[in-house]
C-alpha cells in the first residue's frame, strides 16, 4: 500500500494535474484538461477511465435535457415553498429568486428545513430524459461491457449543495458505505463482486457550472486501486450542523424512513476514509470543474468527496449509479431497469414508478 500511495501522489505533479485551476469561481473556458474527452474520442475516454478509475465526457447531455432536469428542480422548490408556506415556516415563496438562489432564499429563515438532497422526488417526468438519456447508457454500456442489463441503483440524488453543514460530504469510496450512510461491513468480496469496476458506472453532472467555489466535485484518479479503505462514522447530518448528537434527522429523503438493516433513514451518517489513511491520498486529489452537459464518470470504488461550497448560490446537480442488472445490490430496493428487458420505456413509466 505505501508503495501504491507514493504511485498515486504523483498524479499531482503531471501537467495539467497539478493545482488544476485556480482557486476560483472563473469559467475554465480556454483550459484543457487532461482527464476530458469529447464524446466521439470513445477510445481515449475508455481508457482513461480504465486506466485513472475516472473520466469527464464532454457533450453527453443536451441543453434541452439540461433544462429539463432542472425544471424538475425548481418544481421540488416549489412544492416546498407552498408546504412551507401552508405551515407558516416561511411568509415569502420567494418566487422571484433564480433557480441558483431560490432554494436558500427560502430556507434562510428556516435552515432546518433545507433538504439535503432529494431522491424519490425524482420520480418526475422532468428527470426521466436526463437519468436514462440514451447517449450517456451508451457510454455507461462501453464501461460495463459484461452487463446484458443494466439498472438504475436506488441512490439516485439531486443535491442542492450550500455552504451549509448539511451538504458537507467527506472523503469516501461509495462501495465503503451502508444504505444509512454508515461504514459498511459487508465483506470485501461481496462489495466487490456487486460495486467492483465493470459492476458500478457512478454518474455526477452538474445543472449550474460547477467549480471549486462553489463545490465541484474532487476526485483522487486511480485511488481504486487501494482496494476498499477503511471507513469510519463522522457525524450525523442534523438539522443546520453536523453532530452526532445532532438531534432530527432532515427529512429531504422523503418518507423513506427506515432502512432495514439499520432502521435509519437512507442516507442520515457522514463517514469518511480514516484520516490517518487520506493524509498520504489526499495529495494526489484533482477537483473536477464541469459544465452541465458534461458528465463525471468514476467506478464505486474511487475515493472522491463533494468540495465546499463557499459561493453565494447553489450548486445543483445529480448524481445516480448504473450497476449490471446481474448484481445484487445489497439492499431491499433494487432500483429499475434502464436498459434490457422490462426497461423504463418512457417519461410517463418513470414518474408512475417508485425508489424501490
Ligand atoms: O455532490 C456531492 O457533493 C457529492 C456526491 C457524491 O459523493 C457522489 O456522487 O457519490
Amino acid at each position: 500500500m505505501a508503495e501504491m500511495l507514493k504511485e498515486l501522489t504523483k498524479v499531482a505533479e503531471r501537467p495539467n494535474m497539478k493545482g488544476h485551476y485556480a482557486k476560483t469561481v472563473q469559467p475554465n473556458v480556454g483550459l484543457r484538461r487532461s482527464d476530458t474527452f469529447p464524446l466521439e474520442n470513445r477510445a481515449a475516454w475508455e481508457a482513461h477511465y480504465a486506466e485513472q478509475g475516472y473520466v469527464i465526457v464532454s457533450g453527453v447531455l443536451s441543453d434541452a435535457v439540461v433544462a429539463e432536469a432542472k425544471q424538475g428542480c425548481a418544481a421540488l422548490v416549489e412544492a416546498l415553498a407552498q408546504r412551507l408556506l401552508a405551515k407558516g415556516a416561511v411568509a415569502d415563496a420567494c418566487e422571484g429568486s433564480p433557480f441558483e438562489t431560490r432554494l436558500m432564499d427560502l430556507c434562510r429563515g428556516c435552515p432546518e428545513e433545507l433538504p439535503n438532497l432529494f431522491r424519490a422526488e425524482l420520480h418526475r417526468e422532468e428527470f426521466h430524459a436526463l437519468l436514462c438519456d440514451p447517449t450517456l447508457l451508451d457510454v455507461v454500456g462501453a464501461l460495463l461491457p459484461e452487463a446484458q442489463a443494466t439498472r438504475i441503483y436506488p441512490n439516485y440524488s439531486a443535491r442542492p449543495k450550500t455552504p451549509s453543514a448539511v451538504h458537507a460530504v467527506v472523503w469516501h469510496q461509495d462501495a465503503g458505505l451502508r444504505s444509512d450512510g454508515g461504514p459498511s461491513t459487508a465483506p470485501e468480496a461481496e462489495r466487490l463482486e456487486n460495486f467492483g469496476v465493470g459492476r458500478v458506472v457512478n454518474v455526477w453532472t452538474p445543472l449550474v457550472p460547477a467549480r471549486v467555489g462553489n463545490g465541484c466535485m474532487k476526485v483522487v484518479p486511480r485511488s481504486h486501486e487501494l482496494g476498499l479503505l477503511e471507513h469510519a462514522l463522522v457525524s450525523c447530518y442534523s438539522m443546520g450542523a453536523a453532530g452526532l448528537e445532532g438531534g432530527a434527522i432532515p427529512d429531504s429523503i422523503d418518507g423513506f424512513k427506515a432502512d432495514e438493516e439499520t432502521a435509519a433513514p437512507v442516507g442520515s451518517y457522514m463517514t469518511a476514509i480514516k484520516p490517518e489513511i487520506m493524509a498520504q491520498v489526499e495529495p494526489g486529489a484533482v477537483s473536477v470543474e464541469l459544465d452541465p452537459g458534461s458528465v463525471l464518470l468514476f467506478n464505486n470504488i474511487l475515493v472522491h468527496r463533494g468540495g465546499e461550497n463557499v459561493s453565494d448560490h447553489i450548486r445543483w446537480s445529480l448524481d445516480f449509479r448504473f450497476q449490471d442488472a446481474a448484481k445484487s445490490t445489497c439492499r431491499s430496493w433494487h432500483g429499475h431497469v434502464v436498459k434490457g428487458p422490462g426497461a423504463v420505456a418512457s417519461a410517463a413509466d418513470w414518474a408512475s414508478r417508485k425508489l424501490e
